[in-house]
């Protein structure tokens, strides 16, 4: 598809130069590395644009279906390298970069993550835009170009702290304003009656600007577009009020607006029902769907034909009022009737769901869906007693509507054609217990499409030692077909492969020590066994069962300290929603258990705790290559599929988990015998929390346990103030809502197994390998596929 030849580290060298020169302005003998750093990317950016001309002329002139995924969040991490490795040019950019006599590291180093995303699902919706881009699945991804991306966290005796993110404060060279592609997006307001038809009048209007990111796919033969949209004030400030001398009112049009693109929302579980919220969410949805008939009626298409041409993804229900706003630009704008618009956008529409967890189902009071979005509140009601008509049987608790508020799930699942869970046990699970009225009214509707990461982030590009490893045995080609992984397996007999697989692993492994060695201040062994837990902090992944188990085990090594232990480092890393005290009373307790096991005399290193702050996706890239044992330990039932467990297994890690999310597709794929099983089902923990006693009964059943919590409220890791632990110790004994205490034993003697395998180094490796060789069904390329066979009815494009 690219004309232009493949550049050398010369030419490519000389190309850098000149944007130093004339992009940034400055001479190359005061260039700094920030410098440097813009001119490679867009030294790089040159290279992506041609292929993303070809591709969006190819979709047009074919006339091509084109699948739209909307999502509030993209955690995209840092872009250079991941676009020079799709390019074929990460070492010819290396060559070129060394030739200036700049560190290669320092300039791919200088990049700030783009995180504009919480957790699994804004780094899923990353994924899937680099997987639909490799298998040439013409779309766009919408998103909002948050000013703000996550908040920072920094620790303050043992605490955490949050300050502002701000990647914007420098310029993104990825992203292409777009100011001509704008549109009005109207909140508040009154519906009135023009020629019989209800005609929606907004109170207050905002802009949205479009920015667009290309994100190229493995090998450059295709790439798609990241189109984020900003807020901006429809008018700079009111003149009049200005003239009037009312300076402060005169600026509201720009404060509203600012406001609304400023922040991502930092909680990924708890929904809060806060009115700025939904308007983000609208404001991307409807600056998304103005684009999407724009496009559609620009090729010159019928709206009746939208169906054919165009697919909506709605990731989880944060842009669920897509549905309503499609009904209405269809019926209202366009004049198509009514419940003919509404078939026609559940034709377009597909949803899907990613979590569970009561506590972080959207639902918006009708009061505040009327008064942000009144016509959209009208066409719900009107959705909802369509649906009713059509299914005479539908229970009478069954609706959209219920006790004064518009359930965001329940109007996705009724406004999409395909309603999809992402592991095999979550999708069982939405039947089950989700929608199992609606299931029953609409069999089918409801399908699994597994998770799935990228093979070119999340092994050719973070874990170069293992890659190289790959290529010298089976080749190249399994970044795109990652199923080629198995040819690995006849190899698993031969002692030289073993040898470099654990050569790679080792070598991760001091590199992440230097790194710890210079952040943290912390020496690790590098034989030790690296135990890594990162993902944002919730009681439901129980990161305190691990730190329980830690402390259990310190605690024996000081009772026997003549005992064959394997040395063992734990890792932590993750966020806390600002305003989750449970969580961040974790986050203490591992941090001051750090402290008081990190600097026992009598443990030495065969027991070290590190916690670095601020986890991100490039860290996640430093420490999952490292990794020896991967902690996936979510009371069963809760973690809907979990990705960085397949991150981890993919690069060699041996799982420690419960049979939750897609743990049990992994265990499944890569053979019981080469994962670490613990636990109660969900049906068991079902069953078990019926006994209001659960935990006072295991923890009595439990000596260690005991012990444990004992030494935690005696204030033993917070001797300044030993009641600090109080509260955690308590709702041990007489809630643990997730089980910890129940499933503690369970995952103690499974970590006891972990130990005696690791002493057997000859069969970690094995066990180890046969993970890698054999995770190629979790590559996002096999689940962009699904999407595109079972909801999106459309064929690649190459
Ligand atoms: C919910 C809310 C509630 C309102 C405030 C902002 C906000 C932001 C995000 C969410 C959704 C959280 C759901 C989520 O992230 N689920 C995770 O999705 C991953 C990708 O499918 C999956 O691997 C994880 O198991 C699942 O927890």
């Amino acid at each position: 598809m690219t004309n232009t030849p493949t550049p050398t580290a010369e030419s490519l060298r000389d190309k850098i130069l000149h944007h130093v020169t004339y992009s940034m302005g400055k001479d190359a003998k005061h260039a700094s590395i920030y410098d440097w750093r813009m001119a490679l990317s867009l030294a790089l950016r040159d290279r992506v644009v041609e292929p993303w001309f070809a591709a969006t002329r190819k979709t047009w002139d074919q006339g091509r279906k084109r699948v739209y995924y909307l999502s509030m969040e993209f955690l995209s991490g840092r872009m250079l390298e991941d676009a020079a490795i799709n390019l074929g040019l990460r070492a010819t950019c290396r060559s070129a970069i060394e030739g200036l006599g700049l560190d290669w590291y320092e300039v791919i180093e200088n990049e700030p993550d783009a995180a504009l995303g919480n957790g699994g699902l804004g780094r899923l919706a990353a994924c899937y835009m680099e997987s639909m881009a490799s298998l040439g699945c013409p779309g766009y991804g919408y998103g909002i170009r948050y000013e703000h991306g996550l908040f920072k966290q920094r620790f303050e005796g043992g605490q955490q702290v949050e300050t502002p993110e701000d990647w914007l404060k420098q310029r993104h060279p990825w992203e292409f304003e777009r100011p001509e592609s704008a549109y009005e997006i109207g909140f508040k307001g009154y519906v009135e009656t023009v020629d019989g038809k209800p005609h929606w009048v907004p109170g207050e209007t905002v802009l949205a600007e479009a920015y667009d990111m290309p994100v190229i796919g493995w090998q450059g033969k295709w790439a798609n577009t990241l189109r984020l949209w900003s807020a901006k004030p429809t008018e700079m400030f009111d003149l009049a009020r200005f003239n009037h001398g009312d300076y402060a009112a005169a600026a509201e049009p720009e404060a509203l607006a600012r406001t609304l693109s400023r922040v991502l929302y930092p909680d990924d579980t708890t929904y809060a029902g806060k009115e700025l919220r939904l308007k983000q969410e609208y404001f991307l949805t409807a600056a998304a769907l103005q684009d999407i008939l724009r496009r559609h009626l620009a090729a010159d298409l019928s709206l009746e034909a939208l169906p054919k041409h165009v697919a909506i993804q709605m990731n989880d229900t944060h842009p669920a009022i897509a549905g309503p706003e499609l009904i209405r630009l269809l019926s209202d704008v366009h004049g198509m009737e009514f419940e003919h618009a509404i078939e026609t956008a559940v034709q377009c529409l597909g949803y899907t769901n990613h979590t569970l967890l009561p506590e972080a189902l959207e639902h918006w009071a009708t009061y505040l869906m009327g008064t942000v979005l009144p016509r959209h509140m009208q066409i719900i009601e009107k959705i909802d007693s369509w649906h009713r008509r059509n299914h005479p049987n539908r229970p009478h608790f069954v609706g959209i509507v219920k006790h004064q508020e518009v359930r965001m799930g329940e109007l996705a699942f009724i406004t999409s054609h395909k309603v999809n869970g992402v592991s095999a046990l979550h999708t069982e699970l939405i039947k089950k217990n989700l929608f199992p009225e609606l299931n029953k009214l609409h069999p089918g509707r409801i399908i699994n499409q597994t998770n799935g990461i990228t093979p070119r982030r999340w092994l050719r590009m973070a874990n170069p030692a293992l890659s190289h490893l790959i290529i010298d045995t089976i080749g190249e080609g399994w970044e795109g077909d990652l199923d080629r992984l198995r040819e690995l397996e006849p190899h698993i007999e031969d002692s030289a492969f073993l040898d470099k697989f654990m050569a790679a692993k080792r070598t991760n492994k001091e590199h992440l020590a230097a790194w710890i060695a210079q952040s943290e201040g912390i020496t690790l062994n590098p034989d030790a066994i690296f135990d890594i837990q990162v993902k944002r902090l919730h009681e439901y992944k129980r990161q305190l069962m691990n730190i329980l188990q830690t402390i259990s085990e310190w605690h024996e090594m000081r009772e026997n300290p003549q005992a064959d232990y394997q040395p063992r480092v734990k890792i932590f890393g993750g966020k806390a929603a600002p305003g989750y005290y449970a969580a961040k009373q974790i986050i203490r307790l591992i941090k001051d258990v750090a402290e008081v096991i990190n600097n026992d005399p009598l443990i030495g290193d065969r027991l070290k705790i590190v916690y670095p702050a601020n986890y991100n996706v490039s860290m996640a890239e430093r420490l999952i290559p490292a990794a020896d044992l991967s902690e996936q330990i979510s009371t069963a039932g809760k973690e809907a599929s979990g990705t960085g467990n397949m991150k981890f297994a993919l690069n060699g890690a041996l799982t420690i988990g419960t049979l939750d999310g897609a743990n049990v597709e992994i265990r499944e794929q890569v053979g019981a015998e080469n994962f670490f099983l613990f636990g109660l089902t969900a049906d068991e923990v079902m069953e078990r929390r019926r006994d209001p006693e659960h935990a006072r009964h295991a923890i009595l059943e439990s000596p260690v346990l005991q012990d444990v919590l004992q030494m935690i409220a005696e204030g033993r890791f917070s001797p300044d103030e030993p009641e600090r632990y109080h509260d955690l110790v308590h709702n041990m004994w007489n809630s643990d809502y997730f089980l910890v205490a129940s499933d503690f034993e369970s995952y103690r003697s499974s970590q006891k197994e972990v130990d005696v395998a690791f002493g057997d180094r000859a069969s970690w490796a094995k066990m180890a390998a046969l993970n890698t060789a054999r995770m190629g069904f979790f590559s996002s390329d096999r689940a962009i596929a699904g999407y595109m066979r079972d909801i999106w009815d459309t064929t690649s494009a190459l």
